[in-house]
């Protein structure tokens, strides 16, 4: 199948029947996490939105084509290819007018579901403000991504290599909702809480739907944050962390890495430096938020059929 869009099989039938479709990004795969591990994961990840009643649908660009929902088969190729691009808002058509292939991150993957008319995306951590930005000026384009497309985004909050405050008040200054699932403090990625309160919080995957389709019907743009804490059994303290974070940063800036190479290296040093803990950490968290992000979907399609079989508006 050739063209723009591609739907793989499972997401063709699951549009035609009205099955809640939860997105995923494969920046992950591709860069955040180490073969063969990624593979794995990115299996899991899918078998736990099927199993709490989802469809999923993995997004990359391969070959020119943006395909939602991919194959086993795409799925194990794309995890084991080496210099696949990243590809944000800014690069994605280019990519694929000039036939590449690329893995997508938050904003791109956002931009792909909303495409899809799918609502809900899952993943570990979104992009954020880096430390230091005030002169180097990087700022992830996920961040305007969740105040232009409307795609609710269940992630572990920031990554923690980021600068969390100062990516909180962006998506403030954005008016993007951040919501913490269940603790009135926002989670750190490894960590489940950080100092940070919260500036919504929300208990229930029903609360969050409704929250999203009330967005909607008051025609405001953009997504919404909900930042789920990775479960207590799995997370790394804050404090253990703290220091190997410092030590991370430090060598990125003698090694000279910059731009997109950023976050990738980041990840990949704190993985060292934890001895893997780091990579199991994310792995937990990813699939609790993928269950999370199944069940929102379904809370979502509930309220939507609701909605049309009363013919009320949610006003
Ligand atoms: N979360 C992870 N691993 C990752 C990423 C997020 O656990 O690899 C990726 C996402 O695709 C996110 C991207 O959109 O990192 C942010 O990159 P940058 O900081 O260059 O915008
Ligand atoms: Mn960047």
């Amino acid at each position: 199948m050739t063209g723009p869009i591609a739907y793989s099989p499972e997401v063709a039938a699951a549009r035609e029947a009205g099955t809640p479709l939860v997105a995923l990004e494969s920046t992950i795969i591709t860069h955040g996490m180490p073969w063969p591990r990624n593979l794995e994961t990115a299996r899991r990840i899918e078998t736990v939105i099927r199993d709490e009643g989802a469809v999923p649908a993995t997004i990359a660009v391969i070959e020119g084509t943006l395909h939602v929902g991919l194959t086993d088969e795409a799925l194990s190729q794309l995890a084991r290819a080496e210099n696949v691009a990243k590809l944000s808002r800014a690069d994605l058509a280019a990519c694929m007018a000039t036939g590449g292939t690329g893995a997508t991150t938050v904003s791109a993957t956002m931009i792909a579901a909303r495409l899809a008319g799918i609502e809900v995306f899952a993943t570990g951590g979104i992009g954020g403000v880096h430390r230091g930005a005030e002169l180097s000026f990087d700022i992830s384009a996920d961040l305007r991504e969740l105040a232009e497309t409307p795609v609710t985004v269940v992630a572990a909050g920031a990554k923690a290599i980021l600068d969390l405050p100062k990516t909180w008040e962006v998506l403030e200054t954005y008016g993007v909702p951040v919501i913490a699932v269940g603790q009135d403090v926002l989670p750190a990625f490894w960590s489940r809480r950080s100092p940070h309160p919260a500036p919504l919080r929300l208990d229930t995957a029903s609360e969050i739907a409704a929250a999203h389709v009330m967005r909607g019907a008051l025609g405001l743009p953009g997504g919404q944050l909900a930042a789920n804490p990775i479960p207590e059994a799995d997370e790394i303290p804050a404090e253990t962390l703290a220091p190997l974070i410092e030590q991370a940063l430090a060598d990125a800036e003698a090694d000279g890495i910059a731009a997109k190479s950023v976050t990738p290296y980041l990840l990949a040093r704190l993985y060292e430096l934890t001895d893997g803990r780091s990579l199991e950490a994310n792995i937990a968290l990813v699939l609790n938020n993928a269950c999370l992000g199944a069940a929102i979907a379904r809370e979502i399609a509930g309220l939507r059929d609701r909605v049309a079989g009363a013919q009320i508006d949610p006003l």
